[in-house]
């Protein structure tokens, strides 16, 4: 098992963070207190009752109510979401932690037994396939190896390591999706190489890396969404030949500036930031991202702006590019900042009834007169279930008046955008789960939620929320699908570590709980289901990657203790294999 310790060759921080820039003017504001006597007329008298009955008939609101109140008007209060906890520390739940690796192994040695090497894996017909017809390139062995070191799956482990350093080649004359290639591939060899310190992987990841660094030859410096490895060449989608999607292009830079800080190669970093500067200096009047960008010019293309596919993981990593670089990096929090400032004014929305909260989509029209308007839909992919998780740990780091801030942080602690991030936080994952209810206990790729203009009868949809394209007595929808993806359970282990609530810990295991009961392939392995709404359950044939590099990792660290892979020290890409933090050598070169 991995202790916090690992092993590291260039020494990362691993000290506390420092305190990050917060104002007097914050400080303040945050102190303020409400005061003053109430005198009660009688219209508020009545008010006051009526209120008092309608939060007696509804207990959730009235709890919701006085975690927001509270946390806004005292400094003392505890922050939503943090339950009963104070100066807590996370011990491991070792029975429900063990259940997740007995899981994790059914998944494995499945896959070895079927499929060893190949990049994908169909439990039910018992057969791997690779992404091209050329040869595979590791994606599935890669992607699991540090879940394995993690758990302490040694054994396994090994196998994993002679494969990679008797069978992987990254010389394959085919294209392969950049980003995916550099989150899953790329990303899984720095952090077996960051837990092991095994120059095996070091060699790989500078071999992989030099065959992606061709993608981002490029007129505005934005990486194609391809790449050939093993003619080291850039390609473009040929449906969407000029444009590189957002997400794809902003999530490329934990692994690039990683492997530079490691090998000094300076050109990974440049490429990786250049990035970055392209899109800072391409924003939006809203200071949203759409989720195309023109890979000649590096302007956004007139696109939806959404958390969801193809915008998620930019977000993610304007907070994660400043951990990475232990807060010294000032663009990436003004970017960061600029960013969950939009998203709570033009995108946080809250459902009809329940009043969950939600991310919508700004989906971009020509009006009659040519002019573009933006439609807000009710809109929500599972992807953007990273977010809760995210927000919370974002306000600890930038909306903080003090480093680091307790577990529970208390409100006293927080500045008044961080406070707004972190309630945010808590209702979004509020919201996740509330879309786990569902005949199995899993959640669909997307939900809808009802507004007022939907046209849709009460009686037909009686919830503030559906699947998308359900209708009563038709087929299940497309998006009715679980492909095991670990967004929800990954928001979970960040909120427990910064709260040490046990309600979220109860969230992991009722969805592991699922997935087990539901995915899992009585032969070995674990697959889709094709709709949560419905039992017995009809699967698809596919295990995704994700699975064992990310769901069943984040499920076991939120069973297990906190000196394993510690926040403060640690920052997860965008496929949770974790890199640590470090104090870098090369400093940003714009603002
Ligand atoms: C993962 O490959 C990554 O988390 C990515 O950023 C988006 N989605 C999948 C898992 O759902």
């Amino acid at each position: 098992m991995v202790d916090a310790s690992v092993r590291k060759r260039k020494q990362a921080v691993a000290t506390q963070v420092p305190a990050a820039g917060s104002t007097k003017a914050d400080q303040s504001a945050l102190n303020k207190k409400t005061a003053g006597t109430v005198r009660l007329t009688p219209i508020l008298s009545l008010l006051l009752v009526a209120l008092g009955l309608l939060l007696f008939q509804q207990p959730q609101l009235a709890q919701r109510l006085f975690d927001v109140v509270t946390s806004i008007t005292s400094g003392d209060a505890p922050l939503p979401g943090t339950g009963q906890g104070v100066g807590v520390q996370i011990e491991a739940d070792i029975e429900k932690r063990d259940a997740v690796v007995e899981a994790f192994k059914h998944a494995w040695l499945a896959y070895e037994r079927d499929a060893m090497g190949a990049d994908e894996y169909h439990p039910i017909g018992h057969r791997g396939s690779n992404l091209t017809a050329a040869g595979g390139i590791g994606y599935t062995v890669i992607d699991s190896m540090d879940t394995m070191l993690i758990m302490g799956l040694d054994e396994e482990y090994q196998r994993a390591r002679k494969w990679v350093e008797n069978k992987l080649d990254f010389d394959q004359d085919a294209n392969f999706n950049t980003f995916e290639t550099t989150i899953r591939v790329l990303g899984g060899l720095l952090s077996a190489y960051n837990l092991t310190g095994d120059a095996l992987y070091l060699e790989k990841a500078v071999d992989l890396g030099d065959r992606i660094l061709p993608a981002f030859n490029t007129p505005s410096g934005l990486p194609t969404s391809m790449i050939n490895l093993g003619k080291r060449e850039g390609v473009m989608n040929p449906d969407t030949p000029d444009l590189v999607s957002t997400a794809e292009a902003a999530t490329l830079q934990l692994e690039l500036r990683y492997l530079s800080w490691l090998t000094d190669n300076e050109e990974y970093w440049e490429k990786a930031e250049k990035v970055m500067r392209v899109i800072k200096d391409a924003r939006l009047a809203t200071g949203l991202a759409s989720i195309y960008l023109s890979k000649n010019d590096g302007r956004y293309a007139l696109s939806a702006i959404r958390l969801g596919s193809r915008g998620d993981s930019y977000y993610e990593y304007l907070l994660k590019q400043y951990i990475q670089t232990n807060l010294t990096e000032p663009v990436y929090r003004t970017m960061y900042d600029d960013a969950m400032e939009s998203i709570d004014k033009h995108l946080i929305r809250q459902s009809e009834q329940a009043k969950l909260v939600y991310t919508a989509e700004l989906i971009p029209q020509h009006s009659h007169s040519g002019e573009v308007i933006w439609r807000l839909a009710p809109k929500q992919d599972h992807l953007v279930c990273f977010l809760g998780g995210s927000l919370m740990l974002g306000a600890t780091l930038t909306g903080a008046t003090t480093h680091p801030v307790s577990i529970p942080p208390h409100a006293s602690q927080l500045t008044r955008e961080g406070k707004r991030d972190w309630i945010n936080g808590v209702e979004l994952i509020r919201t996740c789960m509330k879309t786990h209810d569902t005949q199995t206990g899993l959640a669909p790729e997307i939900v809808h939620f009802r507004i007022p203009t939907d046209g849709l009868e009460g009686s037909i949809m009686p919830n503030d929320w559906y699947i998308k394209g359900a209708k009563p007595g038709a087929p299940a929808p497309y998006d009715a699908r679980y492909i095991l993806r670990p967004e929800t359970v990954e928001s979970l282990f960040v909120a427990f570590r910064l709260t040490g609530d046990q309600r979220y810990r109860d969230y992991g295991w009722s969805i592991f709980q699922a997935i087990e009961k539901y995915c899992k392939i009585e032969s070995g392995g674990y697959a889709s289901v094709l709709n949560v709404d419905k039992v017995p359950v009809e699967h698809e044939d596919k295990m995704e990657t994700f699975l064992m590099s990310e769901t069943l990792k984040y499920l076991y660290l939120l069973f297990e203790d906190d000196k394993t892979l510690p926040l403060s020290k640690y920052v997860f890409n965008t496929e949770a294999h974790p890199f640590p933090i470090f104090n870098p050598t090369i400093r940003t070169g714009f603002s």
